[in-house]
């Protein structure tokens, strides 16, 4: 790996926010490509959190000053990743579903799917199906795209599904489902148009349903 991938890896891993925003902008300056800061020395870096997390080396708090050397970093990234003053090809609600607060990987999605011009109502974490319908019913969303990270808040994506079925508004709009636990057999059963495991893959998915 780059000396300055390597790097952004340690200091997310040690929570160090001021060293990862910095050797971003180094690894920028030196012209590596945004997708590979994202992809080698960042999302690799996450992955490592929970492997340390599940042996019991890492704990809730260790996991938190990670995350946010991660947001930090990728505070530095995004205008890199998303082009702007372009048309909007369609509008996407995004949010994390209700009781679950992993916000990295749906932050990502939108950047992507922003850089790809669609446009972004980010709707946050811990987001009710009541407010996905919301968005579709009186904000214009022609997709919904739902991230979930925890195995108890997946039957959310469910419950909101069934919730645009209740509106009758269905028909009308897209249904993405994604985050670590979740599966493209998931997004099957529960009725949802598209699954994908990792943001450039949410953007592929998205205009193939426009
Ligand atoms: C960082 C982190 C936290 C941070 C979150 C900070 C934040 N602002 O997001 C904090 C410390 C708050 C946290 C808390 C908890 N966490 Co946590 N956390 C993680 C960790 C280490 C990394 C998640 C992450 O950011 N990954 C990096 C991003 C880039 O990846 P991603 O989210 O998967 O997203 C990508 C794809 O999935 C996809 N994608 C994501 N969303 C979507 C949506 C769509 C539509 C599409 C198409 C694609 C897509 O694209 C993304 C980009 O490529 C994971 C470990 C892991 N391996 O996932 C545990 C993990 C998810 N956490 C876990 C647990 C248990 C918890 C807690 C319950 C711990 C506790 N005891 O309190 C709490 C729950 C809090 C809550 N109510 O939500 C478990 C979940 C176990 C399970 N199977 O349910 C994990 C797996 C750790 C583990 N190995 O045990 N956590």
């Amino acid at each position: 790996m780059e000396p300055v991938l390597q790097a952004i890896f340690d200091s997310i891993l040690n929570g160090q926010q001021k060293v990862t925003s910095a050797k971003v902008q180094e690894a920028l300056d030196q012209g590596i490509a945004p997708g590979s800061v994202l992809n080698e020395g960042m999302v690799t870096a996450m992955a490592e959190v929970g492997r340390l997390f599940e042996e019991g080396e890492y704990f809730v708090p260790e996991m938190l000053i990670a995350a946010r050397a991660m947001q930090n970093g990728l505070s530095v990234l995004k205008p890199a990743l998303v082009k702007a003053d372009v048309k909007p090809i369609g509008k996407v609600a995004a949010g994390t579903v209700k009781g679950d607060l992993h916000d990295i990987g749906k932050n990502l999605v939108c950047m992507m799917l922003e850089g790809a011009s669609f446009e972004i109502l980010d709707l946050g974490t811990d987001v009710s199906p009541e407010r996905f319908v919301d968005a579709v019913q009186n904000q214009g969303a022609d997709f919904i795209a739902m991230s979930a990270l925890l195995t108890t808040t997946m039957p959310n994506m469910k419950n909101t599904v069934e919730a645009l079925k209740a509106s009758g508004l269905r028909d009308q709009v897209k249904v993405l489902v994604g985050g670590a636990p979740v599966t493209d057999a998931y997004a099957k059963e529960i009725g949802a148009d598209g699954y994908a495991p990792d943001a450039s893959r949410a953007v592929a998915l998205a205009k193939s349903l426009l």
